[in-house]
């Protein structure tokens, strides 16, 4: 069936993406200690927006803390100020991933044992199963690593998390991948926020996986929960995964310890914001987190050890990486946003993160700003998220008014892109109904020997630019149709004349343009 055969490519494009994961953590942590970069970090509270607030009187006892630069220092979170009012109580993360280590020390009081759910054997114990763990194609150690950096506790052993009392529920859909599954997970109705820090295959094709994705929200949409995703690793364009090209999803990029777009991190126009996701080499600064209990399982292991003190069991690693720690970051923020005001819709809280996101690496070709005086970026959506900045925001914002939608279509028509030509064709499209836009969705259909050779940029009547695709891309699947999203023009107003540029800017393979599809969605101003 053809729907079952797009579901499953997408569970092996994660098996894939994870096991790129689990052999970079493996290899990684047999190259070397990272004695000399913790060192480097061991500064704390450095945060550059602390010095001007009031002092802090919340103090964390966990002696690891200090290791988890990602929270406190310069190109942190900035969490810390927020824990003495919040700390994610009441508030559910469903963790769609492999299993999580109930008993783990340091997630055992937050684990949420009557809804986790382990599909493998229909349990509400999501620990991985000795099937799981012996599973090559199953990184078994991920799930207990991401959750640890949403919710390990404040219990004076281990880390803290980024919602040190927040509602753990552990989605081990890994331990059975298969489509009843994925859906179940997607669907699941007892949780505020979905976190997945599972690929979504960089190649098209997957648009069922995105009508599957779009059902379930629609069936929901009283009550939509909040749909994290990390970004992928591949240094490719997001905008080639149809589920992080729906609205509804909140798309996650890492970044490093210094500030700057992570090596792997992917790159698009459906990126929301990025927070720390570490480097890819040992030696570099990655992020400390929840590993698989003792010297056997998980990252930490027997040969390659995190040898610390504080880390005599085994119990935590120090070489997690990817897009899969920046996701659950920013899903542990949104729990404190949630706790602080219950009524924030996935809207409403991208909406904030837009507005209240740091502009990093300011020097970055990427950043445009846009009519709304916002920066924002290609690779570092509209920048590092800010705990407080967010969670401040969230305490007094107004839920956004009704979404309403804007549609324009050209089609059935035969238009020859020149190859090689970096003109091109351009379509433009007038607009004359003024709404303050949120996301914007651009359908196209090709006829296309290779689609890789497009370079596609939508513009806004205020003449903002958003890159969908670059143009010098690995992929001759043909856009037929092909739907990308573009979040750049968050707040813009949509009146006016927006412009759609398409042009081959590689040699060889050529094609016709048939169709364009611009829909805008916001709200009324
Ligand atoms: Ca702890
Ligand atoms: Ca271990
Ligand atoms: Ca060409």
């Amino acid at each position: 069936m053809h729907t079952n055969l797009k579901t499953k490519s997408l569970f092996d494009s994660w098996f894939f993406y994870f096991l790129f994961f689990s052999l970079s953590a493996f290899l990684f942590s047999a190259c070397g200690k990272s004695e000399a970069s913790s060192e480097k970090n061991s500064i704390f509270l450095e945060n550059n927006q602390s010095s001007e607030r009031s002092p802090q009187s919340h103090t964390v006892l966990d002696p690891l803390y200090k290791k988890q630069w990602y929270l406190h220092q310069k190109f942190g979170i900035n969490v810390l100020p927020v824990w003495e009012s919040y700390q994610g109580e009441g508030i559910s993360i469903g963790v769609v991933d492999s299993g999580i280590q109930a008993l783990h020390p340091d997630l055992m009081d937050n684990i949420d044992l009557k809804y986790s759910f382990r599909y493998e054997d229909n349990s509400s114990d999501p620990t991985p199963t000795q099937k799981e763990l012996e599973n090559s194609f199953v990184d078994a150690s991920h799930g207990t690593a991401v959750a640890g950096i949403i919710a390990a506790s404040q219990n004076e052993i281990g880390i803290s998390g980024v919602a040190p009392k927040v509602n753990l529920i552990g989605l081990n859909v890994f331990s059975r991948p298969d489509d009843s599954a994925f859906e179940d997970a997607m669907g699941y109705e007892n949780i505020d926020i979905s976190t997945n820090s599972w690929g979504a295959d960089l190649s098209f094709g997957l648009d069922d996986d995105r009508v599957v994705l779009d059902a379930i929200i629609q069936k929901m949409f009283n009550d939509p929960i909040i749909y994290v995703f990390a970004s992928g690793n591949e240094v490719s364009n997001s905008g080639f995964s149809s589920i992080l090209n729906s609205r509804y999803t909140l798309v996650v990029g890492a970044t490093t310890e210094q500030g700057k777009i992570a090596p792997y991190s992917n790159f698009g126009a459906n990126i929301l914001c990025v927070a720390p996701g570490g480097h890819e080499e040992k030696n570099l600064p990655n992020i400390i987190t929840t590993d698989l209990m003792g010297s056997l399982f998980g990252y930490d292991v027997k040969g390659s050890h995190f040898d610390i003190f504080e880390n005599q069991n085994y119990d935590y690693t120090d070489s997690f990486n990817g897009t899969s720690a920046a996701a659950p970051m920013v899903s542990g923020v949104i729990a404190l946003m949630l706790e602080a005001n219950k009524k924030l819709n996935y809207r409403d809280i991208k909406y904030i993160i837009a507005h209240n996101s740091r502009k990093i690496d300011t020097n970055h070709s990427s950043w445009v700003q846009n009519e709304a005086n916002l920066w924002v970026s290609r690779y570092y959506g509209f920048g590092l998220i800010d705990a407080k900045k967010v969670v401040e925001r969230a305490k007094e914002f107004k839920s956004l008014p009704l979404e309403t939608t804007i549609t324009k279509q050209l089609d059935a028509f035969v238009l020859p892109i020149k190859d090689n030509d970096s003109v091109g064709v351009e379509l433009r499209f007038q607009v004359d109904k003024n709404i303050s836009v949120e996301y914007v969705e651009l359908e196209l259909n090709t006829n296309h020997s290779y689609s890789g050779d497009l370079k596609i940029i939508l513009t806004s009547p205020s003449n903002t630019l958003s890159v969908l695709a670059n143009g010098n891309t690995i992929t001759e699947d043909p856009y037929n149709p092909w739907s990308f999203g573009s979040i750049a023009f968050m707040d813009e107003r949509s009146a006016g004349e927006w412009g759609v540029s398409i042009s081959d800017i590689m040699e060889n393979d050529t094609g016709i343009l048939s169709s364009v599809k611009l829909t805008i969605y916001g709200h009324q101003k």
